[in-house]
């Protein structure tokens, strides 16, 4: 039902909050400098990328290192409560809520991204959204939600990130985004509940390439009845199958607004070396494009996701191979492989 090609807009993330490791906040402008938005333009699409966002105004600690100063301003990083300067950005500490780490900063990031997402896709424009780290999702989903209300979820990974707030081991709020936008128990808490709609059905949602679950995540698929499609799936069936029951679960009569959203650690660590949190045994380059071109295929496709390239990880050419990796599959799912 979308007219393609037609206008993409991307929203540069460069957050790290929702992980322990920095560097994944440098991948959008790396994406950019490859070369993504001529890339997009070339298939036919009109390009709209102005700068990448900015989270330097959400006064919470930690601020990348190289974000000290920022236009003109200085970023007061130490003592909070501490009388400041008119012109300084006042850093308010972000203690752990219960298990969950730096809860107040990417509660606030999310919602800025909903917003963002939001309305470039009540412009009728497709948001493809660069992470930054994959708590990113929440708001990206959130975004597409208040536009498509009945949109379906395919959430590429190699983990099912559905943790709770009382089931997270490691606190990451990355391994955390979907039970927020499923509203399960333990979700509707501070500061997400002042913002966050459950806003996705167990049933709207499908999982493909996971293989590795926490054993609560497991728990949490299972008595949500939610539709996954495991490493050993695509074994089985081969991804071309695959793909067809995963979409069949999601888009019945064709019509489903599709939101996908791609974690590149889905992608085998072979292919997407530059990645906080890989796996081994994940998806061949062919299996990961053969994703996109399917859903590309729908014609449905109304958000997309890049998260997780972080090429500050292994070496250089690593870096560049994740990089070309994750503009290869946003070209794949904007139908650059489809006649
Ligand atoms: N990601 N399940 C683990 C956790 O910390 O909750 C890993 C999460 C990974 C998240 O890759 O987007
Ligand atoms: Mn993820
Ligand atoms: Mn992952
Ligand atoms: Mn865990």
């Amino acid at each position: 039902f979308l007219a393609k090609p037609a206008k993409v807009a991307i929203v540069g993330c460069p957050f790290s909050g929702g992980q322990g490791r920095s560097g994944v906040d440098l991948a959008p402008n790396r994406l950019i400098g490859a070369g993504l938005v001529s890339q997009l333009a070339n298939l036919g699409w009109e390009v709209h990328y102005e700068t990448q966002q900015s989270f330097v105004d959400i006064p919470y600690n930690p601020v990348p290192a190289d974000s000290t100063q920022i236009k003109g301003k200085e970023v007061n990083n130490s003592t909070p409560g501490a009388s400041s300067k008119t012109d300084m950005i006042q850093r308010l500490p972000d203690p752990d809520i219960g298990r969950m780490k730096k809860p107040r900063l990417v509660s606030a990031v999310c919602e800025k991204v909903a917003s963002e997402v939001g309305s470039i896709a009540k412009k009728g424009w497709l948001p493809l959204t660069l992470g930054g780290d994959h708590s990113l999702g929440l708001g990206t989903v959130s975004g597409t939600k208040s536009k498509y209300p009945n949109a379906a979820l395919i959430w590429v990974d190699a983990h099912a990130d559905i943790n709770t707030p009382e089931t997270t081991d490691s606190g990451n709020l990355h391994g955390c985004p979907v039970s927020f936008l499923l509203g399960l128990t333990g979700c509707n808490i501070e500061p997400f509940n002042q913002w966050v709609k459950p806003c996705l059905k167990p049933e709207e949602l499908v999982y493909v390439g996971l293989r590795d679950i926490d054993p609560e995540e497991r728990k949490l698929l299972k008595a949500n009845g939610i539709k996954v499609f495991t490493m050993h799936d695509i074994d089985r069936h081969g991804i071309g199958k695959v793909m067809e029951m995963a979409i069949a679960h999601v888009n019945k009569n064709g019509d489903t607004p599709i939101h996908l959203s791609f974690d590149v650690d889905a992608l085998d660590p072979s292919e997407a070396p530059s990645t906080g949190t890989p796996v081994r045994g994940g998806l061949t380059f062919r299996e990961g494009h053969y994703i996109t071109e399917a859903v590309a295929e729908t014609g449905c496709l109304v958000g997309l996701d890049i998260m997780e390239v972080n090429p500050s990880l292994v070496d250089k050419a690593a870096a560049e191979k994740t990089i070309a990796v994750g503009c290869s599959l946003a070209r794949a799912a904007l139908g650059e492989t489809l006649l």
